[in-house]
């Protein structure tokens, strides 16, 4: 396995492959079968660009050629910053095939993020589009370049400028070597810690479960066609069953460019689109926008919700107002994943987050001492199973904390189990907002602004907020003049931080709350926001 990660033991490996977990099938492999079982099915569709599984096939080979071509090897990394474009399911398939492992950052991503994973990686090349939503990444790739040994090429989708066309990893294709399918294929980034991302390696084997289990619980077939709405980048449309389940049943993926409902509401009506995934926030708009669209929304037969809580009166609404089935979905980039099924009854489908794809799934509701708690009270959620990480990549010091000695994960989710391990997700412990499914890392941003010269001290919390679930909150202990709002956002924009994890409000404060042991107690300091008393 690629160094830096941590295997299962070889044992539950062995129990992993003989329950048929894992089939030891690598996913270039596995994209070729599926090609060839599909060829002349429609199954990919960028805009007015559309390609059947044998033509998507045959520009993956060519550009996996490309990339061995241009010198890569497997086990390298190459760190991918594309939005939903056809490039990105190219790619990644490719570079599934020889083994090169894609670093999948997000298009929101800036100078903070896109250096800090670089580096972590040891990424050889980056590849980005030109501009996308107004932003040019070419700017960024160039300081980025400058400042990562590592680093080697850029390769551009669209204006490459000075940097490599993307277009240019292209070559005859030739016989290339199977990656193990115990080895990494892709890694992934975390939500769910409190500084800067850490990597999740996700191997062959374990995916194409993850993507498989998921496509059957939601009930993927050929005539699914399923839009990509949230970037493809993210676990939930990549493998929940989202583009690898839909190719895993020969059905057809749809790439949304942006997630405005005028432009996804536009693409279910010509593209007949049965399924897709959303997080909460985008549900909301979702049900304000359609009864005045116009558009035919008919064909959506499941709307797959998750990354954060989803408000039992958004739920209920779904099929009153869409016209399909609702599917929550409680996931998490590190593995496990619990989904209702389309069959389940209404009040599990309403009221839970579901239930783990596998049987071999442990999970385990434990009190602050680690005891288990019996089915019905509240507790944090640990798991190990065949698709669930055993350690971070590179992260010796923070696996020791995120992991039990027995190899569970530490979720930091606050569960309830139900009869039937359906879950109910109650809160959190982890120093993560939840701002409408985008994870905002509490440490990073409290760092960025004590940068900040007016700043003496800081706390970030989430206060709960209408439409996003959570927002941010920024309580600060000034040193001489008060800066305002838009001058921090200003300054944590200018330090390269994503724009997600800005803040939506600042409160300025004489002290903070204190625990028994001394540390910021968040908890109080939130419950005072919200009764309007911030000092
Ligand atoms: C998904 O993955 P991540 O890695 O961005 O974030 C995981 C965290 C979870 O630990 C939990 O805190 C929260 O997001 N979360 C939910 C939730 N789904 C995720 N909290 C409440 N209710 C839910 N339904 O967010 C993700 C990965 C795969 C599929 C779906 C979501």
């Amino acid at each position: 396995m690629l160094e830096g990660c941590v295997p299962w033991p070889p044992r539950t490996a062995e129990r992993y492959r003989r329950k048929g977990y894992w089939r030891d099938l690598d996913l270039g492999s596995w994209w070729r079968r599926r090609a060839a079982d599909f060829a002349d099915r429609p199954a990919l569709v960028d805009g007015d660009r559309r390609w059947s599984y044998r033509e998507l096939d045959s520009w993956v080979e060519r550009l996996a050629a490309g990339v061995l071509a241009a010198g890569f090897k497997a086990g390298q990394r190459i760190l991918l910053q594309l939005p939903n474009r056809a490039e990105f399911v190219a790619l990644s398939l490719a570079l599934f095939r020889v083994g090169v492992i894609p670093v999948l950052a997000l298009p929101a991503h800036r100078e903070n993020e896109i250096h800090h994973l670089a580096r972590l990686s040891g990424a050889r090349a980056y590849v980005i589009a030109d501009t996308h939503l107004g932003f040019d990444y070419r700017p960024m790739a160039r300081t980025l370049l400058e400042q990562v040994d590592t680093l080697r090429s850029v390769f551009v989708v669209g204006d490459a400028g000075d940097f490599q066309r993307f277009a240019s990893l292209d070559a005859e294709p030739r016989p290339i070597a199977v990656p193990a399918a115990d080895d990494v294929a892709v890694l992934l980034l975390s939500g769910g810690t409190t500084g800067l991302p850490k990597l999740i390696p996700r191997t062959h084997n374990d995916y194409l479960y993850n993507a498989r289990a998921s496509a059957e619980r939601t009930g993927f077939r050929g005539d699914t066609r399923y839009l990509a709405v949230l970037p493809v980048a993210h676990n939930f449309p990549l493998a929940c069953p989202g583009l690898l389940g839909t190719f895993e049943v020969g059905g057809t993926v749809v790439l949304c460019p942006d997630p405005s409902p005028d432009t996804a509401f536009e693409l279910v009506e010509s593209e007949r689109i049965t399924v897709t995934a959303l997080i909460p926030t985008l549900v909301r708009v979702w049900l304000e926008f359609a009864p005045h669209a116009g558009a035919d929304l008919s064909s959506l037969r499941l709307l797959q919700v998750g990354g954060a809580r989803l408000k039992a009166e958004v739920a209920a609404r779904v099929g009153e107002v869409l016209g399909c089935g609702l599917q929550q979905v409680y996931g998490m980039a590190e593995g496990l994943l619990c989904m209702t099924a389309p069959d389940d009854p209404p009040s599990r489908i309403l009221d839970t987050q579901g239930r783990p794809l596998a049987e071999d799934d442990e999970v385990r509701v434990v009190d602050e001492q680690g005891r288990d708690l019996p089915d019905g009270e509240v507790g944090e959620l640990l798991v190990r199973g065949p698709y669930t990480l055993r350690g971070y990549y590179r992260a010796q010091t923070h696996n020791r904390r995120a992991f039990t000695e027995e190899g569970y994960y530490r979720s930091g989710d606050r569960v309830r189990r139900l009869d039937g391990g359906y879950l109910v997700v109650e809160g959190r412990d982890k120093d993560v907002i939840n701002r409408g499914g985008e994870k905002v890392p509490v440490e990073d941003v409290e760092n960025h602004l004590l940068s900040h010269p007016a700043i003496a001290d800081v706390a970030l919390v989430g206060l709960p907020h209408e439409t996003l679930g959570e927002c941010s909150c920024a309580c600060i202990i000034v040193k001489g003049e008060a800066p305002r709002l838009p001058e921090l956002n200003a300054h944590l924009s200018a330090s390269g931080l994503a724009a997600y994890k800005l803040l939506d409000r600042l409160e300025v404060v004489d002290g903070f709350p204190l625990t028994r042991l001394g540390k910021i107690n968040r908890r109080q300091l939130v419950e005072r926001l919200v009764a309007g008393e911030a000092s």
